[in-house]
């Protein structure tokens, strides 16, 4: 058995060690994490919804609790660093804490589902951890039509007790996340990490256009009531509404056509809608108008259209105390940082519900995310650790 890994060697790890969560099984991720875990002392664990817990004890068992890590799962095509960085960063930290005695348990966590992809709901994994993981989730379907109730089970774990992940919000210090910028704003500047504001509000929508299937070669192109080429007005429209405000994002990423046939007019497509901004009013604003544009354009086309889910969470701010604590560890140790926002959502926003949340970001070359040319420079990892330790201990000295 590896006795240590040095983070070298994990940073080059993600891209074999990230997996989808609910899609391919999460066992190999937790067996080459755990593995590290257990070598520097740490206590694994798997809890109900999948979210990989590695405790490090503190001097008193009824120590209050300090959170930290990320995700585990990705996107299709994703990078290796989104998520799991900030799960081995976490580790990392306490490989070089050592035997340091401290007042509080650190709580590495590696989160289940915080993408999404497979049903369309993010941050499963710290909802459940929050304790505001909603049962009537587990009845979704994927696209396989598999319910998340039984994607969950298949993995072993019980979906019945996924209320029992919660932590207790009077035992826990707060949360902290290190996370890949996953945007251009450090790049090019001096700071190789940024302290988070605010992670934005984001609304996550399914609609529908609803026309007629028919013969490609029977029927006349005059008449037809074609949904996906009403659908493909919206998307340019939805294009247009998202450049209409600074900093507003409007994203279709998913398009679903039935019967979705070579040789049959498209009678029902499905789109995804992600929109997202700092300011709440500019989101629902936008939103508003994406759906007004779709009802526009089924009405003059005569097809029928539908919202089919409309789920908005609103922007989220850091915790000040310990922001303020993070910038103050790193300038002990005279990095330079900068202050910015999150256009990302992260496990922090369902957690900034029940406890204190802060964010670390490390300088992403290149800024592209969702890609596989996601990239982190080592130095700058090495750096994040360095000013997390002194984090840690400063806390300790409160
Ligand atoms: O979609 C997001 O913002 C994040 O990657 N879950
Ligand atoms: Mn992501
Ligand atoms: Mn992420
Ligand atoms: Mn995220």
């Amino acid at each position: 058995m590896q006795r240590c890994y040095t983070l070298a060697q994990l940073t080059e790890e993600p891209g074999r060690i990230t997996r989808r969560y609910l899609t391919a099984p999460l066992a190999e991720v937790h067996q080459r994490l755990a593995a590290w875990s257990e070598a520097i002392g740490l206590e694994p664990r798997v809890d109900d919804a999948g979210n990989l817990i590695a405790r490090r004890q503190a001097t008193s068992a009824d120590a209050p609790i300090l959170l930290m890590g990320s995700h585990l799962d990705s996107v299709p095509g994703g990078g290796a660093y989104d998520g799991v960085l900030g799960v081995l960063i976490a580790h990392a930290l306490c490989q070089a804490l050592g035997q340091t005695p401290l007042p509080f348990h650190l709580d590495v966590v590696g989160f289940s589902e915080e993408e999404g992809v497979r049903y369309n709901k993010p941050y499963l994994g710290s909802a459940a951890i929050a304790g505001m993981f909603q049962t009537e989730w587990l009845e979704r379907i994927d696209g396989q039509g598999i319910a998340m109730r039984d994607a969950i089970a298949g993995f072993g774990l019980d979906p019945t007790r996924i209320a029992s992940a919660a932590y207790d919000p009077d035992q826990v210090i707060g949360y902290i996340e290190p996370h890949l910028e996953q945007g251009p704003v450090l790049e090019g500047t001096d700071a190789p990490l940024g302290i988070v504001t605010c992670i934005v509000g984001q609304s996550r929508l399914r609609i529908e256009f609803v026309g007629e299937a028919g013969h490609a070669g029977t029927t006349p192109m005059k008449g037809r009531r074609d949904a996906l080429v009403s659908a493909s007005r919206l998307i340019r429209r939805v294009r247009a509404i998202g450049r209409s405000a600074d900093d507003l994002r409007a994203t279709i990423g998913r398009v679903e056509i039935t019967p979705n046939a070579p040789n049959v007019i498209p009678e029902r497509v499905t789109l995804s809608l992600d929109v997202r901004h700092a300011e709440d009013a500019v989101r629902e604003e936008a939103v508003a108008a994406a759906l007004a544009e779709g009802k526009r354009i089924a009405d003059s086309d005569g097809l029928q259209f539908h919202v089919l889910e409309n789920s908005a969470q609103k922007a989220v701010c850091m915790d000040p105390q310990l922001s303020e604590l993070l910038a103050r560890s790193a300038a002990e140790a005279q990095i330079t940082t900068r202050h910015l926002p999150s256009g990302a959502g992260h496990d922090a926003v369902p957690l900034s519900a029940r406890f204190p949340v802060a964010m670390l970001f490390l300088r992403h070359p290149g800024g592209i995310s969702h890609h596989p040319d996601e990239r982190v420079e080592a130095g700058d990892v090495a750096i994040a650790i360095d000013v997390l330790t002194r984090f840690v201990h400063l806390l300790a000295a409160q």
